[in-house]
């Protein structure tokens, strides 16, 4: 049991000891929310700046970019990133509604960011007046949130920028910026003066969230100056030593060069990774909402549902990120993606969920591509595009005389099968037959 473990001590060694837990491992699907005073302007430009609506503010006070120039023609040039945290209103904030989708969508978990890089804590921290309650809004969102989850069969967990762009002092781009038009400083506005930005400011924020709000995962951001040892020490231990033990985890961007799993945005590993791993991106290619995205800029349900299975076959995680409106709705075209995995998972979760990867990732004798996994003794195959009258497996399938092969959601029949040459030849169903089964990926149940 979980009270045989000593105390983790606040050192990489100790708490390099600390694995992903097993339900993480199971999980495969958590939901990302970017949502800050960026979704105001919703804005980045398709070229030429940053992709990430969310690097609003560095890209409005870096001199020509197409972000400054759209500024002042949209706001005015004097007015600064601040006066977003005053005009973002959220009156359509709904946690039930993002959770309701989150389940729809498949997940089993979901990291809300907490604070990002601008600075605003979408908390009532006791830190700093530069978060939502004080501020604009004028709610405590992680704790609304926090609070509605408890009725959802979701892991919870919180993104955190440990630096600020421009806190003044100490973070990253420290200082602060300047208006690029009149070169006067712009303000932080809520800002507590502190003497020690990771003593007083970020090491007591990290505390909060864990206190207030129990988290299963803690997402760190961009590392650098932390306390995140003691941190850490801190955030497993707590979860060890209550009356019922939970288990938490935490990711590799503390700063402290501990993770019990690694996070590659906008990037998949290209073969099995047995070191736990979590890709993260976007639906489209921001996190925060970019209004200037079309539906093309979108992965469709096909690339969403095969870039999964390719994701699990390897050992990962999918953390989706999902961008909401200032007002807290979620535009319909990033809904109806997670929809449409969700839909897929209905039938095909079965080879998702609780599994681990097989001898290999993919299949060089197959005839379209596939993605395997196993669980137990079963084990799957996904192939990614409808195979047609036959479907070609690898020769070092583990089948015997009696093995039998079905296509999860027709109507169960097992397929003929025969090892041919290098291979095993499995013949298909009828194509209308299996349309009702599944879309974009089909999986090929193997015992
Ligand atoms: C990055 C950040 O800079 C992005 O804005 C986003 O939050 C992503 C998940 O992590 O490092």
């Amino acid at each position: 049991g979980a009270e045989d473990v000593p105390d983790y001590e606040p050192t990489p060694e100790s708490l390099n000891q600390h694995d992903a837990p097993e339900w993480f491992e199971d999980a495969k699907l958590g939901f990302f929310i970017h949502w800050g005073p960026y979704s105001v302007p919703a804005y980045a430009p398709p070229t030429g700046g940053h992709a990430y609506a969310e690097w609003y503010w560095p890209e409005l006070v870096r001199d020509g970019s197409p972000t400054q120039d759209r500024h002042a023609e949209v706001y005015g040039q004097d007015v600064p990133y601040d006066q977003f945290i005053a005009d973002w209103q959220a009156e359509e904030f709904d946690p039930r509604a993002w959770l309701d989708l989150f389940v729809d969508g498949g997940a089993k978990y979901f990291v809300f960011v907490s604070k990002h890089h601008d600075g605003v804590a979408l908390w009532d921290t006791d830190t700093t007046d530069r978060d939502t309650v004080a501020l604009g809004p004028g709610q405590d969102f992680a704790a609304e949130l926090f609070e509605a989850a408890e009725d959802y069969p979701l892991k919870t967990g919180f993104y955190y920028s440990m630096p600020e762009w421009y806190h003044p002092v100490g973070g990253w781009y420290a200082n602060g910026p300047t208006n690029p038009y009149t070169g006067a400083p712009v303000p932080y506005t809520g800002y507590t003066p502190v003497d020690d930005y990771v003593m007083d400011h970020q090491y007591p924020q990290m505390l909060e969230l864990v206190d207030r709000f129990d988290p299963d995962i803690m997402w760190c951001d961009i590392g650098g100056p932390n306390n995140s040892n003691e941190f850490m020490a801190y955030y497993f231990n707590q979860a060890k030593n209550r009356d019922e033990p939970k288990e938490v985890t935490v990711n590799n961007r503390c700063g402290n060069g501990v993770h019990d799993f690694t996070t590659p945005e906008y990037a998949v590993e290209p073969d099995i990774n047995p070191d736990k791993w979590e890709a993260t991106r976007g639906i489209g290619r921001s996190f925060g909402f970019n209004a200037e995205e079309g539906p093309e800029d979108h992965l469709s349900p096909d690339e969403l549902i095969d870039s999964f299975a390719d994701i699990v076959s390897k050992n990962g995680n999918l953390l989706l990120n999902m961008g909401p409106r200032a007002d807290g709705t979620i535009p319909e075209v990033q809904a109806e993606r997670v929809r449409a995995l969700g839909d897929w998972l209905e039938i095909n979760g079965e080879a998702i969920y609780g599994t681990t990867y097989w001898n290999h990732a993919d299949d060089e004798n197959s005839n379209v591509p596939v993605r395997y996994t196993m669980n137990d003794g079963t084990l799957y195959a996904t192939a990614l595009e409808w195979p047609g009258t036959d479907l070609t497996l690898s020769g070092d399938l583990p089948l015997v005389d009696n093995s039998t092969i079905t296509l999860l959601g027709s109507d169960g029949d097992a397929l003929a099968w025969e090892r041919t040459g290098d291979g095993v030849t499995v013949t298909m169903p009828d194509e209308g037959a299996a349309a009702t089964a599944s879309e974009h990926a089909y999986t090929f149940k193997i015992e």
